[in-house]
């Protein structure tokens, strides 16, 4: 076969692994510089990190102690369907996506909405690191040290209007570096939704980084939902879009199969899926199935928002 030299080859042959690599490099540099730099006035760039680091304070208080993931895991297995529907592909496909320049708009019943950079909307929150276990509606589960802030800090920053029952968020559409987008396996972008006062409890969370990362793209970059109370799928990637509203959004998998994905999606041992128990899961890293918790085990904070529900009905 013919070898190449350097000077003769296009750059649109040059491998997906170094347009990853270098899409990585920038997207750490920019966004590491920016949170870095956040709240540290003064401080000259020359002296700020240049690793994918992020400087998050620990918070006990909302952390379990439980054995964690290895990072391995968590960053080669996901669900992330833009990037294809096998647990693989996102971690292999995601470096072509690019999450800088990113910008949020902030619509609906809210006074202060409009187009933000994500500079703009991170610039005044202070990240924490909050270990959390998050249960897949496939039965696995995993517990990930995450670092960023509480969505209520976000939501009262806002103030969305006495009209707002509801918060809708929505996921990047960009075919382009999205491949999974080109293939209609689900109704593109992915939609999802929380009630008011489950997307104001503390636990829920705007997350940017992991392990004391930035986010690798396969987890939701640069911005993404963890609600660890609820099934996987509540927890929604890349967001571009939060809108409030008076109506229940319909989020992407209810409109797939509503009889299979709810609209709480609560974590529930008693209530199956149509087509599997879920009573057990797998953690990921482990062989032996562990007991799957009501609420993922966050009944004692949560179970309160749901008191008087029939959570048969309303999984
Ligand atoms: N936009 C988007 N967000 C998504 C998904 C997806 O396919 N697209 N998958 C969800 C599912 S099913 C799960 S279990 C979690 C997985 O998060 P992780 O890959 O960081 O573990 O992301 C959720 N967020
Ligand atoms: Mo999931």
């Amino acid at each position: 076969m013919l070898i190449k030299k350097p000077s003769d080859i296009k750059p649109s042959e040059i491998t997906p692994q170094s347009v990853y690599q270098r899409r990585r490099e920038f997207m750490r540099t920019s966004l590491g510089l920016l949170l870095a730099g956040a709240g540290l006035p003064g401080l000259s760039a020359a002296t700020l990190p240049r690793s994918g680091k992020l400087d998050a304070v620990k918070n006990p208080s909302l952390s379990t102690d439980e054995t964690l993931t290895p990072w391995a895991n968590a960053t080669e297995y996901n669900n992330f369907y833009e990037f294809g529907s096998d647990k693989y592909s996102p971690a292999k496909l995601a470096g072509r996506l690019t999450t800088s320049p990113w910008r949020l708009s902030i619509e609906g019943e809210v006074a202060r909405s409009g187009s933000y950079t994500l500079e703009d909307i991170l610039r005044p929150h202070a990240l924490e690191e909050r270990i959390y276990r998050l249960r897949c509606v496939e039965r696995w589960s995993m517990v990930v040290p995450w670092v960023g802030f509480s969505l209520a800090e976000l939501i009262k920053r806002f103030e969305p209007t006495s009209r707002a029952k509801y918060v809708e968020f929505t996921t990047l559409y960009r075919p382009e570096e999205m491949p999974g987008q080109k293939r209609r396996v689900l109704d593109w972008p992915y939609v999802e939704g929380l009630r008011m006062d489950e997307a104001m409890h503390p636990l829920t969370m705007l997350a940017v980084g992991l392990y004391g990362e930035i986010l690798p793209n396969q987890n939701g970059a640069p911005i993404r939902l963890v609600v660890p109370w609820k099934y996987g799928f509540k927890s929604i990637k890349s967001i571009v879009k939060i809108r409030f509203t008076e109506q229940q959004p319909v989020s992407t998998w209810t409109r797939s199969a509503p009889s299979e994905y709810g609209f709480y999606s609560n974590v529930n041992p008693d209530v199956d899926h149509p087509r599997w128990s879920q009573k057990r899961e797998r953690r990921l890293g482990e062989f032996l199935k562990r007991k799957t918790e009501p609420f993922n085990g966050y009944a004692e904070q949560v179970a309160g928002l749901y008191r008087g529900m029939d959570l048969k009905k309303y999984y």
